[in-house]
């Protein structure tokens, strides 16, 4: 049906105010915006962080002008211009954040609701421990804290460091469900080695206990960068030009998504390359791990360069290019499809 709906205006005033003095609405003046017809409505708009320029500058400011004890975290959030400053969202689910650690501080233990990830930006010397776990942050490491998993960052090197956090604090937050508990002490380091990056580094092959209990739920909780660059460049010889070399991160016991909502992926644009990638329901942010280039999002053409951080809406068209000749780029991307696939609603288009 696509007639027109009765409006409010339509209704006696008295009884339309009745209604809402019993906390009563009638729906048809709100269909059509609850629901409307074959595309969703979209406040977020394609969006563009410049690293270099912009937020870097901002953040080393925040570094002089709040100690850390002042802040816990460290971080200028990623606001989309179309939700609006206080709504701390990149898009309708994702939380974006740039945190900054000086070298000896540290940011306190605690556990929360919603997960997060980190993607190192830049810095050495910068970890985080996660279930008793030291894990390095290398540029371009992608670490999980899984909900309900303590966790807190520390510092031995002699630079600042950087990193993207990425958290589904949206969604969470907005099923009033966002909470977090204070640690108050430092966690016991149990395992020194990374021994979960170690024991799951190749694929293929997994630890032969593995298949002698049920699987973990999060078995693996950092990524190195230099195994994910590695795989795209190989993965880039076997794959026609034009279709996007694009690799998953994957829990390694189930081969399923390793977060419960957010989805992790890197993909390798090869030197002049242009992909156009398949329109999906979910929303999704990019974040240039290295090389430049433009990302086209609904039409819009956002020009990045290393470090940058982008935006798109759910439903975009994205179409991505490299702007070297000689050198690949490099993309990290988020997405919330594995809460679509898990709700059932999740969609890929043909077009
Ligand atoms: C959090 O726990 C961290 O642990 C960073 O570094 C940013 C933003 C909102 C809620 C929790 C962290 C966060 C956060």
């Amino acid at each position: 049906m696509s007639t027109e709906l009765g409006r409010v205006e339509d209704l006696p005033p008295d009884y339309y105010n009745g209604l809402r003095s019993r906390n009563m609405m009638p729906l048809w003046p709100s269909l059509r915006a609850a629901l409307p017809f074959d595309m969703p409505s979209r406040r977020t708009k394609p969006a563009l962080w410049r690293y270099r320029q912009e937020v870097r500058p901002d953040l080393m400011r925040a570094g002089e002008l709040t100690p850390i004890e002042k802040a816990e975290r460290r971080v200028l959030v990623l606001c989309n211009p179309g939700l609006g400053l206080d709504e701390l969202k990149a898009t309708p689910t994702i939380y974006i954040g740039l945190q900054l650690i000086l070298p000896g501080e540290s940011a306190p233990n605690h556990k929360h609701t919603p997960s997060a990830v980190r993607f190192v930006v830049e810095g050495k010397g910068g970890y985080t421990v996660v279930r008793g776990e030291k894990l390095p942050m290398h540029r371009g490491d992608l670490i999980l804290t899984p909900p309900g998993m303590w966790h807190e960052h520390g510092h031995d090197g002699n630079e600042p460091v950087v990193w993207l956090d990425a958290l589904d604090l949206p969604l969470v937050y907005g099923v009033e469900a966002s909470y977090c508990v204070d640690g108050h002490k430092s966690q016991v380091i149990t395992d020194p080695l990374n021994s979960s990056a170690v024991r799951f580094a190749q694929g293929g092959v997994v630890p032969y206990a593995t298949l002698n209990r049920p699987r973990g739920d999060y078995p693996m909780l950092r990524f190195a960068w230099n195994n994910v660059r590695s795989t795209l460049v190989e993965l880039a010889r076997v794959t026609p030009l034009g279709q996007a070399v694009h690799l998953a991160y994957v829990n390694p016991e189930t081969g399923r998504e390793c977060m419960p909502t957010l989805g992790f992926s890197a993909i390798m644009l090869r030197p002049g390359e242009e992909v156009r990638l398949p329109r999906r329901s979910s929303s999704a942010v990019f974040h240039v791990v290295e090389g430049g280039g433009s990302a086209a999002i609904d039409g819009e053409v956002l020009t990045f360069e290393e470090a940058d951080t982008l935006a798109a809406p759910t439903h975009a068209t994205i179409v991505l290019s490299n702007a070297s000749k000689t050198a690949p780029a490099f993309l990290f991307m988020v997405d919330d499809a594995p809460m679509q696939r898990k709700l059932g609603f999740h969609e890929v288009f043909d077009r």
